[in-house]
């Protein structure tokens, strides 16, 4: 019997077959991320429910997230920023490299802090109605949840600057060019799409995700000869397994591989 899914405010969870659902369940307020919500995720990405080989992660309503709650702000000390913004640091490092894979179903506003919560999924699926924005400048702050990282990563420096000193709106369309989304659906379709990809990435061997996650993100980030390095030390962790045993088995018997016992 797997154990009770946690009760944590603004999320809702539901766990089938391996793949756990979590629904960003604030409509009213557009999914905007207060500290609550965050509080949520970290919890919920330290300690995942026993069971869970893949992620969905979706917004309930018209949008994915409206970002930071712009309703909780109040004067703080430098260093009670410093430590807020760490704190979704952290949440999202884990979400990232916590070795669980998330497939994201984007729709409406991904904005902020939205857009960052949405960029430490490994896979985004989004629906013609989406769209990217980081409006901070007009809001007199900065982006603190890891959009200089994460969507610089994708989009480039040089593009993340124009975004935010200008505010434009990317639309869906122009997101896939960019690479904010991997997928692009008709509306309504995105939460469909993100559970197909979800089931796909789930039947893998659990140690190759946990390198696809893990290694790749961090090899981007080391000089070449490291990389090499780090990638034989992938290798060898990976294709000694159980898994890769059965992996290779399966395609020469000409079958779907089974991994069992993760
Ligand atoms: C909010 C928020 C929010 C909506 N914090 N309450 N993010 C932004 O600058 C985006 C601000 N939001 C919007 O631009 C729009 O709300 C949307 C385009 C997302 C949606 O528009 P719409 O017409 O569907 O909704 P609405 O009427 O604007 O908002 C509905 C309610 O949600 C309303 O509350 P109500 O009590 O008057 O009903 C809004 O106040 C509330 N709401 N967005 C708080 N963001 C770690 S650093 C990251 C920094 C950032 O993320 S900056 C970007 C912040």
């Amino acid at each position: 019997m797997p154990d009770a899914l946690p009760t944590l405010p603004h999320l809702a969870l539901e766990l089938d077959d391996g793949l756990l659902h979590v629904t960003i369940d604030r409509a009213d307020k557009r999914n905007a991320i207060n500290d609550p919500l965050i509080e949520s995720l970290h919890a919920l990405f330290h300690t995942p429910p026993e069971g869970t080989q893949a992620v969905v992660l979706s917004g309930r309503g018209e949008h994915f997230s409206a970002g930071l709650d712009l309703a909780e702000h109040r004067e703080r000390e430098p260093l009670e920023v410093m430590r807020h913004s760490q704190y979704w640091h952290a949440t999202f490092q884990q979400m990232e490299f916590g070795g669980l894979p998330i497939v994201a179903a984007l729709h409406g506003a991904v904005i902020g802090g939205g857009l960052e919560l949405a960029m430490t999924a490994h896979v985004r699926v989004a629906d013609d109605s989406t769209f990217y924005q980081l409006p901070e400048g007009r809001r007199g702050i900065f982006v603190g949840g890891g959009a200089s990282v994460r969507v610089a990563r994708v989009i480039g420096a040089d593009r993340t600057r124009e975004m935010m000193l200008t505010g434009r709106r990317y639309d869906a369309a122009e997101g896939q060019r960019l690479g904010l989304s991997h997928h692009l659906v008709a509306p309504g379709a995105a939460l469909e799409k993100a559970f197909e990809l979800a089931r796909t990435v789930a039947a893998n061997a659990p140690a190759s995700n946990y390198m696809m996650l893990n290694a790749l993100a961090r090899i981007e980030n080391m000089p070449m000869a490291e990389g090499l390095f780090t990638e034989s030390l992938a290798a060898a962790l990976t294709q000694t397994s159980e898994h890769a045993r059965e992996g290779m088995r399966a395609f020469l018997d000409k079958r779907e591989a089974k991994f069992d016992g993760d």
